[in-house]
């Protein structure tokens, strides 16, 4: 299992203000007042992780495996059964065919995100992947689409994306963000819809934070974290750390308590 974070600290964006106490605020602030004449300004972090995956082998898919809750018909015809309960929940695969379809809002309706390799099968004959965990800090932007930050950034209305595997799309913003007008960004690309089922595909994944600054974030912040796991789903028969050793009967230093000592 792999799990990547990153952590928010150092010293906070502020502006200087008259106010100097809260009772004074009588419009937008646009922040939070920190300590006398200086705002701590609302602000958004956004951190994209570009990941070529190879899960054993370069073509792989993404898999949208989507929770759909369902009423008892009682008829096994249609997924029923003849008992009291009244429903239960199923799940809905989706292999994504092109762009569109990589693209999703992890604060949607529950799902699990994999990335299989059709072609490599677990004895059983479940395709060998991986699944992406969000884990905490799935912010989306809340920017108007034709603002100017938003311009250069529009896939941050989203924290997954899949892309075909192209050595010029490095850079989710571009080679200039600083001047870009987002012809040369993730959104641009991926609006070509390119087919992304079955070849080597790459994943977007940005950590989104919303920071409303609170007090204890002056004049330096304690550390706020967030990221995301990729973990083994169906990529192994069996819970690997079955066939793992126990620990060699050790005789350490500093340890005189055992089970023959007892
Ligand atoms: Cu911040």
């Amino acid at each position: 299992m792999h799990a990547l974070q990153v952590s928010l600290s150092g010293i906070l964006e502020m502006k200087a203000t008259s106010y100097t106490q809260v009772q004074q605020i009588k419009s937008d602030a646009h922040g939070t007042l920190m300590a006398e004449n200086t705002v701590g300004v609302y602000h958004d972090h956004f951190i994209t992780y570009h990941l070529d995956l190879d899960v054993d082998g370069t073509d792989n898919s993404f898999v949208k495996n989507t929770m759909v809750p369902e009423r008892n018909t009682g008829d096994p015809a249609t997924g029923g059964a003849d008992t009291p309960r009244r429903s239960y929940w199923t799940v809905r695969r989706e292999v994504a065919a092109t762009e569109a379809d990589g693209q999703v809002n992890v604060n949607g309706p529950p799902a699990d995100l994999l990335f299989v390799n059709p072609s490599k099968k677990t004895k059983v004959g479940n395709e060998v992947g991986y699944r992406l965990i969000p884990a905490g800090a799935t912010g989306a932007s809340l920017l108007a689409d034709d603002d100017y930050p938003q311009r250069r950034a529009s896939y941050t209305k989203r924290q997954v994306w899949v892309t075909p595997y192209d050595r010029s799309e490095k850079w989710a913003t571009g080679l200039y963000a600083e001047q870009g007008t987002g012809e040369d960004s993730l959104g641009a690309w991926s609006k070509r819809n390119r087919g992304i089922k079955d070849r080597d595909i790459v994943l977007w994944y940005t950590v989104g934070l919303h920071h409303i600054p609170y007090q204890e974030d002056f004049p330096v912040m304690p550390t706020l974290s967030g990221g995301f796991q990729l973990r083994p789903a169906n990529f192994f028969d069996s819970n690997p750390l079955i066939r793992t050793r126990p620990p060699a009967d050790h005789n350490y230093p500093n340890c005189s308590c055992g089970v023959a000592s007892m």
